[in-house]
């Protein structure tokens, strides 16, 4: 294992921005094709503009057995159809947990396991959802700021994206008479 030194990271609460991060994704509309029901108002709104939906910050970790890896996600507020403002969601390559832990704004984990059950999680400051191993997992916000949220996670989990592009979730967070609504996904491929 590398010897690595402590680190020292300054998160803003309010902006989640991590002060001398390494790195910053930075996902957009068009990182999202396929994931939205409204196939036809996301690719109006990327030719409109193509937003950014979320940015993640990260601190370089070896992504070795034993270490712990960490980063921010700072998540728009905004809809796509009458679909929020999600991360893409992913699955572990090893079957490991994650915590998330609401800084700001307010939303929700969806989680699903392999069966296709699906799990929500309401999010706002000061709570922690926790991702049990075997769970893909996703962000929505449902509120009007941004929705800033830390995660922590064994550094050698690896990201599987591969399950939700291709199957999609079984559930969809939808605005209904102004509220967040789970809804069943008519486009989920079950295996
Ligand atoms: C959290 C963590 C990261 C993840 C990020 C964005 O910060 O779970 O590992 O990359 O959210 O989610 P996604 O990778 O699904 O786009
Ligand atoms: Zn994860």
């Amino acid at each position: 294992m590398d010897l690595i030194k402590p680190i020292r990271s300054l998160i803003d609460m309010d902006t989640g921005v991590i002060e001398n991060c390494d790195n910053i994704i930075e996902r957009r509309l068009s990182d999202m094709r396929g994931m939205y029901a409204d196939r036809e108002t996301l690719r109006r709104l990327i030719l409109q503009e193509d937003q950014v939906v979320y940015r993640v910050y990260e601190v370089k970790i070896p992504e070795e057995e034993g270490q712990l890896a960490y980063s921010t996600t700072i998540l728009y507020p905004g809809k796509v159809g009458r679909e929020y403002f999600m991360t893409k969601g992913h699955f572990h390559l090893r079957e490991t947990a994650e915590i998330y832990f609401c800084l700001s704004g307010q939303g929700y984990l969806l989680t699903q396991n392999n069966q296709g059950e699906v799990h929500l999680v309401q999010m706002n400051s000061g709570v922690l959802g926790y991702i049990p191993p075997g769970w893909g997992h996703r962000t929505l916000n449902t509120g009007p700021e941004e929705f800033v949220f830390l995660a922590a996670y064994p550094a050698d989990a690896g990201h599987n994206y591969r399950v939700i592009e291709e199957k999609g979730f079984a559930g969809i967070m939808v605005e209904e008479k102004g509220h967040p609504q789970l809804k069943s996904n008519p486009g989920y491929k079950k295996s």
